[in-house]
């Protein structure tokens, strides 16, 4: 025993009163300015963040209770996703490209680490502070629970408010019982801490670790508990229906054997996914339905069942991101069967007054098209994708898939609702963000091979790509090296207007470095432009441009 005065891990003169405690409780007390690491300042990191990491477990396990909530943390991202200004986002799609989403967790949990671990100091200094500052950390999810663009019901604050509460229980636990000289002093509680703890710190850690494996339990567990509402399985049963007249496979001409060059055909584990869902909406067929609404003569509500008695119809069509980048692969093409939309909304009766389409989403997505676009061209109610149930990312069971037009108008996946409406009363999504109502899709073209900055032998080299201009069609691909002329490319044969074309041009490379730049014509006799544009507000313009190191020999 040794006789101390003031030990406080803040430095602040909380406490004056002379006290006795056990050498072991002072294993490491941080002096006023000490810059050693220290027992009790990693003792309070730890506990914020294991009582956090706990509250969460718990969150998680409560609100996989339920397929009405789901866990805070994504509940606050999806609101940090709508509530985003679009130059953000769209920084975050040129940052990490399909990979924002995980950029967004990571950033969140550093946010979420961070306030933790400054509650835990101010717990020291207050424990009401403290309180007040992981009730906010409550409330925050709670907000973000039942707000939104698919906000929850009113129960569904209870997984972040239960949270919050075993969060602040489990740092009381932890950083009173375990550091005393925190705790109030003096009288019967410090005696009989002083008697009967032999070794606080084991036991600390003993707690720590205590809660961290509750907290793993509590979130895997939630995690796994889940898994009943899963998709996957309803989608596994889902046999893919037949087309009334199935197209046949391509022909060969409309292809190129050039190594490197896009499939025709994008597999679907390779598609590009871009969407605001942080979890993949989960919609099992059995309890799915398809409500027409608005501006109709004779709202429907259809099962998948009465879905797939109407004819079945099989498209091959490239779908094409806003956000694509000049050069981007944000775009894919697969063979989609389904329903037509035209038929199924002559059958419902669009009143005249209508002129907006719009689809929505299980999770609250919303993206709208003219009327007037469905103008026989195959747009589709889509079940399949290259013969397969849609994938659960892609929109299982049902997406819209609207030829010449980009996705954010009008793909809308996990399908729950197609509404007619004005465009002068409803804004899809992405409008009030910043993004142009109408979305059709710009002329463009992209070199697939030789890849930018790569090297080449010199001799005769395949330069190859695609060029799109879905609905007008591809006239002519153009290929310029250095300053020299544009001469003519190669085309494959057309396979229809609403996919992209392939191309190819035998470049005869001479040693040293060289830029390679394409465009495209469409049968508009428009001819993809060089001036660079933003893919905001309405699609990227400029033309794909490479550098090629042309070996010496
Ligand atoms: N429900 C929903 N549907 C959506 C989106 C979304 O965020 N949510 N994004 C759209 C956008 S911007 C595009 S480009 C396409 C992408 O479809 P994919 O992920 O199947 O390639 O889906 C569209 N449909
Ligand atoms: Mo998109």
């Amino acid at each position: 025993m040794r006789s101390v005065t003031k030990i406080d891990l803040s430095g602040s003169p909380l406490r004056t009163k002379d006290m006795n405690l056990p050498d072991d409780l002072l294993a490491a007390p941080v002096p006023r300015g000490s810059a050693e690491p220290s027992h009790p300042r990693t003792s309070v990191v730890a506990s914020s963040l294991v009582a956090t990491l706990f509250g969460l477990g718990a969150a998680e396990m409560l609100s996989s209770l339920s397929r009405k909530t789901q866990s805070p943390v994504l509940d606050v991202g999806d609101r940090a996703v709508d509530l985003a200004p679009a130059w953000v986002k769209e920084l975050a799609i040129s940052l990490f490209g399909t990979n924002d989403k995980i950029a967004l967790l990571v950033g969140i949990a550093v946010v979420l680490g961070g306030y933790a671990v400054a509650v835990g100091f101010v717990f020291v200094r207050s424990r009401w502070l403290a309180a007040g500052g992981v009730a906010a950390f409550g409330a925050v999810g709670a907000a973000a629970a039942i707000t939104g663009r698919n906000p929850g019901p009113l129960w569904a604050v209870l997984p972040s408010l239960g949270g919050a509460v075993l969060t602040f229980g489990a740092l009381n636990l932890l950083l009173r019982s375990q550091v005393p000289q925190l705790g109030r002093v003096g009288g019967p509680a410090s005696a009989s801490i002083a008697a009967s703890v032999p070794s606080p710190r084991r036991r600390f850690l003993a707690s720590v670790a205590g809660f961290g494996a509750a907290a793993a339990v509590l979130g895997f567990g939630g995690r796994k508990n889940r898994e009943r509402f899963s998709a996957a399985s309803s989608r596994t049963a889902t046999g893919v229906p037949v087309a009334a007249s199935p197209l046949s496979p391509i022909p060969a001409s409309t292809t190129f054997e050039v190594e490197g060059i896009s499939a025709f055909f994008t597999p679907n584990d390779e598609f590009y996914r871009i969407d605001t869902a942080l979890t993949v909406p989960q919609l099992p067929i059995d309890s799915w339905t398809l409500r027409i609404t608005g501006m109709v003569d004779r709202p429907v509500e259809l099962t998948f069942e009465d879905l797939l008695a109407r004819p079945i119809v099989e498209s091959d069509i490239t779908l094409t991101c806003v956000s694509n980048e000049i050069g981007g692969g944000l775009m894919g093409t697969a063979r989609w069967l389904g329903v037509r939309l035209d038929d199924l909304l002559a059958d419902v009766g669009v009143m005249a007054a209508a002129d907006q389409i719009v689809g929505k989403s299980s999770d609250g997505f919303t993206a709208g098209f003219p009327v007037e676009v469905l103008d026989g061209r195959d747009a589709l109610i889509a079940v399949a994708m290259n013969g397969e149930s849609l994938p659960l990312q892609h929109g299982f069971p049902a997406r819209l898939i609207v030829p010449g037009l980009y996705g954010y108008v009008s793909a809308t996946k996990w399908l729950t609702e197609i509404n007619l409406t004005r465009f002068e009363d409803f804004d899809g999504y992405w409008v009030p963000r910043g993004w142009d109502a109408l979305g059709p899709i710009k002329t463009q073209s992209r070199i697939d091979t030789p890849r930018g900055l790569s090297t080449v032998s010199p001799g005769t080299i395949a330069i190859a790509g695609v060029a799109w201009a879905q609905t007008r069609g591809i006239d002519r691909v153009e290929v310029q090296i250095d300053d020299g002329e544009w001469l003519e490319a190669e085309l494959a044969a057309e396979l229809n207007d609403v996919t992209w074309r392939q191309w190819k041009f035998a470049w005869d490379a001479t040693p040293g470095r060289h830029t390679v730049t394409v465009r495209a014509t469409d049968r508009n006799g428009d001819v993809q432009t060089a001036d660079r544009a933003t893919p905001m507000p309405n699609g990227a313009t400029g033309q794909h441009q490479i550098v090629v190191l042309v070996a010496d020999q």
